[in-house]
């Protein structure tokens, strides 16, 4: 293990400590508590990162007024970006970013009949004027979510910008040591020398 994999590792625990003492930056919104399985991943995501967040259900149809006062007032609670997983006709995401001008990340979840692509048009396809940035299907959209959340974050805030290099670090190393697979059986992951 390298010093800077070492230091990667000291950080994320020390985020994990630190985390739930601080005002949330991020919001994960979901449109039910079904969606949860899939969107721990983006909680878990900003927590190795170190970026304090807040979890709710809320349903831009089951509870349309409760959608509308969180979105309408996360601005002044000191939010800065709102992430929003749906799937079916998937509109939380739309609607959340009506009512706010902070940066919305729409993930749409893998549903049941059509395999989230309903999920991902009813996200993506936003008519010109009101944006959300969707991400992929499920849960690599879910991670990816928060690494995006915490790149916007990293504009103003240095320490998540710093954040993300470990992950990245760590993420590399992680892949360069999957070679070791093959060690030890006859068919050798290891490229031959050419
Ligand atoms: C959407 O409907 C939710 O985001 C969820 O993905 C989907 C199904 O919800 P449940 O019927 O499981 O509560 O609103």
């Amino acid at each position: 293990m390298t010093r800077e994999h070492e230091k990667a590792k000291e950080t994320r625990t020390v985020n994990k400590l630190r985390t739930p003492n601080k005002k949330p930056l991020v919001a994960i919104l979901m449109g039910s508590k079904s969606d949860w399985q899939t969107m721990e991943h983006a909680a878990k995501t900003l927590e190795e990162l170190g970026v304090p967040h807040e979890v709710r259900v809320l349903s831009a149809h089951r509870t349309p007024d409760h959608l509308f006062e969180y979105a309408s007032t996360a601005e002044e609670r000191g939010l800065e970006v709102i992430i929003a997983a749906a799937g079916g006709a998937a509109h939380l995401a739309g609607v959340t970013a009506a009512k706010t001008i902070l940066p919305v990340l729409g993930v749409p979840m893998e549903s049941a009949s059509l395999k989230g692509l309903d999920s991902l048009l009813s996200t993506v396809q936003m008519p010109g004027g009101i944006p959300v940035g969707t991400l992929a299907i499920g849960k690599p959209g879910a991670i990816n979510a928060a690494l995006f959340a915490a790149a916007i974050l990293g504009t103003k805030h240095r320490e998540f910008r710093e954040a993300i290099r470990k992950y990245r670090a760590t993420q590399a190393e992680n892949v360069l040591n999957s070679s070791d697979l093959g060690r030890g059986s006859s068919a050798s992951a290891k490229p031959a020398k050419s």
